[in-house]
């Protein structure tokens, strides 16, 4: 992409309604737009990192037998009063009436929808157990939508459902779920806490949210230091054999988040130097409610004895758009973003310092083919500015590496490069420095 063709709308000072790092530096990078309370256009560098992140929860979710659908994002007011729901959800969301005074409303989450289809096609327990997945935008009317994209009114969310025979089958599902989750925490440069949460409305009686920790978190997490060190399982597991002992291995060293901390607990169960206290960012929420849908949505699956039960149920919510703040809130500095390569939303830039000179013309042009061969997806800074507006504006917006070629490097067959995140330099010849940048 040539930066003097494409749209990167970046910005000197954060508007002042901007209260944390992440929304301020969203803002200010021209990620995104706000265009109501608590919603946003996406513009085209924030398109590019959204993109990334969902394919990062889409690659992980396909790699633990979740399977992708697309479910709408309106829907029939009838599916929820079957489940008992519409009344129960209150304020929160969005009801819409069509041109023949029929109720739909704008999905805060899909649970209704997704046992719908699942009971219009599966009727045993020969089929299960199935795990269906969707990315898509959902509405929740909150009374606060506040830091940007963290609390917003439409946000992006991948949202999961598992469906098998028993509450036995049901955990083998929850504990993909889990495991998955971390392993995408991980792949994003996130150290995320898996957290025993309340259910709230969506129902059930097993619960984890997972928290990123950062100052500016809304939520509080009181958990066991070793937790907060454990690492993800990594993607080599085995996902159908015995996962329980993964999960275990986490879920039995303490932690919760304020509305479920027991104090005296903590403190019987952790010793003092591995309390950690600490604020976060609630960026996933899985649950098992066994039949809490199924059973007035009369999802019933054909067990081996030949009778029918209703089938048990979870959901598995991950807010995509909300890790895009996430992301930015523990990974920034004064400069800028600094993102991760794994979700940059291009993997270096090639900055011109002096566009229209024939012969740093032809090296950065050489640089930015080779980058893009090597599916680094570069940026060409081909803008004609002020060598320090470039740097600053390519700080601010994160891009994990510079490749910088001006006219006395050129003279001398050298470029530089520049690491972001370290800030680090070396001056190089352009293949050594393509070496570098490409690994
Ligand atoms: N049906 C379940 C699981 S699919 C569900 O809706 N869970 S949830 O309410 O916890 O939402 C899942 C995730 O979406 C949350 O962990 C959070 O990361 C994200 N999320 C929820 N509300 C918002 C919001 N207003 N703005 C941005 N992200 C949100």
């Amino acid at each position: 992409m040539r930066l003097s063709r494409y749209f990167m709308p970046t910005l000197r000072e954060a508007p002042a309604d901007a209260q944390i790092v992440s929304h301020q530096l969203m803002l200010r990078a021209g990620l995104i737009r706000q265009e109501a309370a608590g919603i946003y256009a996406w513009l085209p560098l924030g398109l590019r990192v959204l993109k990334k992140i969902e394919q990062v929860v889409r690659e992980e979710m396909d790699r633990a037998g979740a399977i992708e659908v697309l479910l709408p994002t309106l829907q029939l007011a009838d599916l929820w009063r079957e489940s008992g729901r519409y009344d129960d959800y209150g304020d929160e969301m969005l009801r819409i009436k069509d041109r023949h005074d029929r109720d739909l409303l704008y999905g805060p989450t899909a649970e209704e929808v997704i046992t719908e289809i699942f009971r219009a096609y599966v009727k045993s327990y020969k089929d299960l157990p199935k795990n269906l997945y969707n990315i898509q935008w959902k509405f929740r009317d909150e009374r606060r939508p506040r830091f940007g994209v963290m609390r917003g009114r439409e946000f992006l969310m991948k949202d999961a459902y598992s469906f098998d025979i028993d509450e036995a089958a049901a955990r083998r599902s929850y504990n993909r779920m889990f495991l998955a989750y971390l392993n995408i925490y991980a792949r994003l440069g996130l150290k995320a806490i898996p957290v025993k949460a309340d259910p709230g409305p969506i129902g059930g009686d097993l619960s984890h949210e997972f928290i990123i920790l950062a100052d500016t978190g809304e939520s509080e997490v009181f958990a066991h230091g070793d937790l907060v060190e454990m690492g993800a399982p990594g993607p080599d597991i085995d996902w159908d054999g015995d996962l329980e002992p993964m999960v275990a291995q986490r879920a039995r060293l303490y932690a919760a988040s304020d509305e479920m901390h027991d104090a005296a607990r903590f403190e019987a169960e952790v010793p003092p130097e591995k309390r950690t206290t600490a604020r976060g960012i609630e960026v996933g929420h899985i649950f098992y409610f066994g039949e809490k849908y199924s059973k007035p949505m009369k999802a019933l699956v054909t067990g081996p004895d030949g009778k029918d039960v209703p089938v048990h149920g979870g959901s598995y919510g991950v807010g995509v758009s909300r890790l895009v703040g996430g992301v930015i809130e523990a990974s920034h500095d004064e400069a800028g973003i600094i993102w991760p390569d794994a979700v940059a939303p291009f993997g270096a830039a090639v900055v011109n310092l002096r566009p229209g000179a024939a012969d740093v013309d032809a090296v950065a042009e050489q640089a930015y083919k080779a980058l893009t061969a090597a599916g680094k997806e570069p940026l060409l800074d081909d803008r004609d500015d002020r060598p320090g507006a470039k740097f600053a504006s390519l700080d601010l917006v994160g891009i994990p590496w510079q490749l910088i070629v001006g006219p006395k490097g050129v003279a001398e067959g050298t470029v530089e490069i520049k690491r972001r995140a370290t800030g680090e330099r070396q001056t190089l010849p352009l293949d050594a420095a393509l070496k570098a940048i490409t690994g």
